[in-house]
């Protein structure tokens, strides 16, 4: 891949590096730390993407079924899977995970496994099929706590679970994100019982082979769990992930490695691990309202486009995704105001982004390593980059902007094919005579958006990598105005 990438940089750069035409460019820097695999990169170039949950719940006014449900409650007026899709289309989402099945154990999908499923059609075949003919990838959600199953905790339970993983991944197409939930065990249903059933969460279902079968059958698909092995929860369900983000994780739990001495999993979400053993970016999911299903009393508190403008920056400006729930009412359709809100916040991510008001700028380096020159930082491509020479850590870029222009977004992003190599950067505008500092942050990663405070007028500014493990890796450079 490496050498593909290579390459391609060498084209794109030549005609604008005079170096090239009589040197020979640089071998492109040796890759540092733990990497992406390809399905993480693929994912990584998602950043937002909703949530549906929907269940008996949307009917009960829960946001837990016990799993005693009748299937009939399941019963929603209108549903129209094309609505629903374009409304988070509209919001800028690039995909869509279903909850097929919540902890209540009701199946969104006519399934062999149980009788408790859907009574007519199927959710999932509707979801998926409309995603797909509108161009957004398709995840499910598939809970292993299962409060409705009479076999739940015992090895028979593994085995439906994984039969019923067969079953969404084989008849829906492809799948792109499977969704291992971490609330697991306690009191339920279970066939009748109605008891409290414990497992142990690290050993019953045995997720390596649960991940094999996943590996098999769907192999674009990420695999997100509380520790990976491709995506790690951010630790919190509000929608954020730290201001310091590193991509890298060491795990604990069940895909290997003991835990850190003093590691509280939540709070290492959120920040993830320095020089950490495996990549897992943070997934960082929330709900547009209180709850994760519908309910009537919460349609009035749906965020609002800034607040959800305010999350993209502390998700997908801090290196991960945004996992956004949208929950579908009784009617089978989003709520008015959550499609408002959806819809207006999809402007204001498109409005502020459309423009790289940095596009003409002229740029210096105080290094460039040949054939890796400073202009693709501005070809918005991912995988361009520029880059300085070996054992280079610190070093200034300056952009020279056509005229005075004003900004309140920075974008950056690593060439993360070659993995996270800065730790520390700063930001200079230049006014009064003089270089004046207006940021200064450490990670980048697969996307760093700096948000000032107040907007930033200038004809110059300045990036300075201050600190970084390996000479840094740049493949874009971006400024934006985001009229709020
Ligand atoms: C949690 C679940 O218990 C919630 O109901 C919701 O599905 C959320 C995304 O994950 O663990």
């Amino acid at each position: 891949m490496g050498a593909r990438l290579t390459r391609r940089g060498f084209l794109l750069t030549a005609p604008a590096c005079p170096a090239l035409t009589f040197g020979v460019p640089s071998a492109p820097p040796a890759p540092y730390g733990a990497l992406p695999s390809k399905r993480q990169l693929a994912w990584h170039e998602l950043e937002l993407y909703a949530f549906l949950h929907f269940t008996v719940n949307t009917f009960t006014d829960k946001e837990w079924g016990y799993g005693d449900e009748d299937p009939s409650v399941f019963a929603p007026t209108q549903f129209d899977p094309d609505a629903i899709v374009s409304a988070l289309k509209a919001g800028g989402m690039r995909q869509v995970i279903l909850t097929c099945k919540h902890h209540d154990g009701f199946c969104l999908w006519p399934t062999k496994t149980t009788g408790h499923h859907v009574q007519k059609g199927d959710i999932v075949k509707a979801i998926s099929d409309a995603a797909r003919r509108q161009g957004l990838k398709f995840g499910i959600y598939l809970s292993p706590w299962d409060r409705n199953n009479a076999t739940y905790g015992t090895p028979a339970y593994v085995d439906i679970y994984r039969a019923q993983l067969r079953e969404l991944l084989t008849l829906y197409g492809p799948i792109h994100e499977v969704w291992h939930d971490g609330a697991n065990g306690g009191d339920g249903y279970y066939g009748g019982a109605r008891e409290k059933r414990v497992i142990d969460k690290l050993a019953y279902y045995d997720w390596p082979k649960t991940w094999d079968l996943v590996r098999s059958l769907a192999p674009d698909a990420v695999i997100f769990s509380d520790v990976g092995p491709d995506l790690r929860w951010v630790g919190n369900e509000k929608g954020y992930a730290d201001d310091m983000c590193w991509e890298a994780y060491d795990p604990v739990g069940p895909n290997g490695g003991a835990p850190a001495p003093g590691f509280t999993r939540d709070k290492d979400g959120q920040v993830g691990t320095r020089n950490g053993s495996h990549w897992m970016p943070p997934e960082c999911d929330v709900s547009i309202r209180p709850g994760w299903f519908w309910h009537e009393a919460e349609n009035d508190k749906v965020k609002t486009p800034r607040q959800l403008m305010d999350l993209y920056y502390r998700s997908v400006g801090r290196g991960g995704s945004l996992l956004l729930n949208v929950p579908p009412d009784r009617r089978g359709l989003l709520h008015e105001n959550d499609v408002a809100s959806l819809r207006d916040f999809g402007i204001m991510v498109r409005d502020t982004f459309a423009h790289n008001l940095a596009a003409n700028a002229k740029i210096k380096a105080s290094n460039t390593r040949k054939g890796f020159g400073t202009e693709n930082l501005l070809h918005g491509d991912r995988y361009t980059y520029w880059a300085t020479d070996d054992g280079v850590t610190t070093a200034d870029v300056e952009f020279h902007l056509p005229e005075e222009t004003t900004f309140n977004v920075v974008r950056l992003r690593e060439n993360i094919q070659l993995g996270q190599r800065v730790d520390a950067f700063e930001l200079y505008r230049f006014a009064f005579g003089k270089w004046e500092m207006f940021a200064r942050e450490a990670s980048i990663g697969a996307c760093r958006l700096v948000r000032t405070k107040n907007p930033v007028t200038t004809q110059r500014v300045r990036l300075r990598i201050a600190q970084a493990m390996a000479c840094p890796a740049l493949s874009d450079f971006g400024l934006f105005f985001e009229a709020s």
